[in-house]
């Protein structure tokens, strides 16, 4: 094969592709919405999918230590994004959430008292990890 077979048979092979460009309407039609029954099965397989990565042997049972190992890794990710968080959130850098840095965040500024545990007028990260933290028990309890 030579370069100039290549080089045509690659011209070739676009002109269809050009010619369907040319006839492609200017308005594209809107995206189809799934079905509620679409949704539906699209939210098996997230729960397959979670659980397939939670059954770390693949025996098809979730062990407690599977599911240790899962939450551990959970939380050390959420972790990781609390501490992103709190390094956005402390514009100033001095290592604590002031009442003006929080007001950046409504719902953090809302509850602001609250979450300074120890009352100095600022948010630690421990304090805004403790209050995430109390968050997700109180959620894991409802
Ligand atoms: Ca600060
Ligand atoms: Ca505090």
């Amino acid at each position: 094969m030579t370069i100039r077979t290549l080089v045509l048979g690659g011209a070739l092979l676009c002109l269809p592709a050009l010619a369907f460009a040319d006839t492609t309407p200017a308005v594209k039609a809107p995206p189809k919405l799934p079905t509620a029954d679409e949704l539906s099965k699209a939210e098996a397989n997230i729960a397959d999918a979670a659980f397939a990565k939670i059954d770390a042997n693949g025996d098809g049972q979730l062990s407690k230590a599977e599911f240790t190992t899962y939450m551990n890794s959970r939380l050390a990710q959420q972790r990781a994004e609390i501490d992103t968080a709190f390094k956005a959130l402390d514009t100033n850098k001095d290592g604590k959430v002031s009442k003006e840095e929080a007001d950046a965040v409504p719902a953090l500024a809302e509850h602001f008292t609250e979450l300074d545990f120890n009352h100095d007028g600022s948010l630690s990260q421990t304090e805004m990890t403790i209050a995430a933290r109390a968050a997700q028990i109180m959620e894991a309890k409802k």
